[in-house]
């Protein structure tokens, strides 16, 4: 700890570089590792949580480095100079300090952590349910109404809750854009929740390595308005729900009709004239 005027000096200095240091590896480490768009409600709250982290990781690879590399170029032996170094016994404070203050910082970051899982797994009343089967090497998503589709449909700013199956080896569930992550665990289902803030196209990614094709386990996220996601489901609905064949509308019959074999005929029909039916 500094005990002359020069000593203090020192440290000011070193206090000094290790700000700038520090904010200018804050900046460096932000370009060299960026997210990808913020698609989530959860996303905004990670993207703080990872932030934190870095300004943290900034600063004390900067006391450490900044120290070092000024004690070598400051304190370096001079031209002539035979004489012994100083001898230390050990510093008290010193090491209560390097103890407390990184336990404060652990402690903080628990907390901080905590706090952030709780809020991006909190369930809310009235979640959209969907389920997501997962099996080497592609995805299947059922809806609650029993529509099942390949690709993964979503209303915006709707909490959704997705519950994950695996119809074989462990996979992760893992849409970059909102940030969150699960493991799909056979024998046991798991849960994800996220609020998507963003319309547009996403992809659902496997990551975790579950075989020979593992690298093309990913699907289609679409994530819409309310409305178009009302149309795309009525839709499936149509095309999954109702037999495969659908006559809407009045239909009207006139003449002599004759069916053979089973015939199912729903909606408004009406028919005259002369109608045998025979099996
Ligand atoms: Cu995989």
């Amino acid at each position: 700890m500094p005990k002359s005027a020069s000593d203090k000096r020192h440290f000011v200095i070193v206090a000094a570089l290790i700000a700038v240091f520090t904010v200018i590896l804050y900046f460096v480490l932000d370009k060299m590792l960026p997210l990808p768009r913020q698609g989530s409600d959860e996303a905004l709250i990670i993207d703080d949580l990872i932030h934190s982290h870095l300004m943290v990781i900034a600063f004390l690879f900067s006391l450490v480095v900044v120290f070092m590399i000024y004690a070598l170029i400051v304190f370096r032996k001079r031209e002539g100079d035979e004489s012994e170094g100083e001898h230390f016994e050990g510093n008290t404070v010193l090491e209560v300090v390097w103890t407390i203050v990184p336990l404060i910082f652990v402690v903080v970051f628990a907390f901080y952590g905590i706090n952030t899982l709780a809020q991006v797994t909190h369930s809310e009343p009235n979640e959209f349910q969907v389920k997501a089967e997962g099996q080497q090497w592609s995805w299947d998503f059922v809806y609650p109404n029993g529509v099942v589709s390949p690709e993964l449909v979503l209303p915006v700013n709707r909490r959704i809750h997705v519950t994950l199956h695996s119809k074989d080896v462990l996979h992760d569930f893992w849409i970059p854009e909102m940030r969150v992550k699960q493991d799909l665990v056979p024998g046991q289902d798991t849960q994800i929740r996220f609020t998507p803030i963003l319309t547009g196209d996403f992809k659902v990614r496997c990551a975790e390595l579950c075989g020979r094709n593992h690298y093309s386990m990913e699907t289609p996220v679409h994530i819409m308005q309310q409305a178009d996601y009302d149309k795309w489901m009525s839709d499936q609905e149509v095309a999954q729900l109702s037999g495969g064949s659908t006559v809407t509308g009045t239909t009207t019959i006139t003449g002599t009709t004759t069916v053979t074999g089973t015939a199912s005929i729903s909606s408004t029909t009406n028919v005259t004239g002369t109608t045998a039916i025979t099996q």
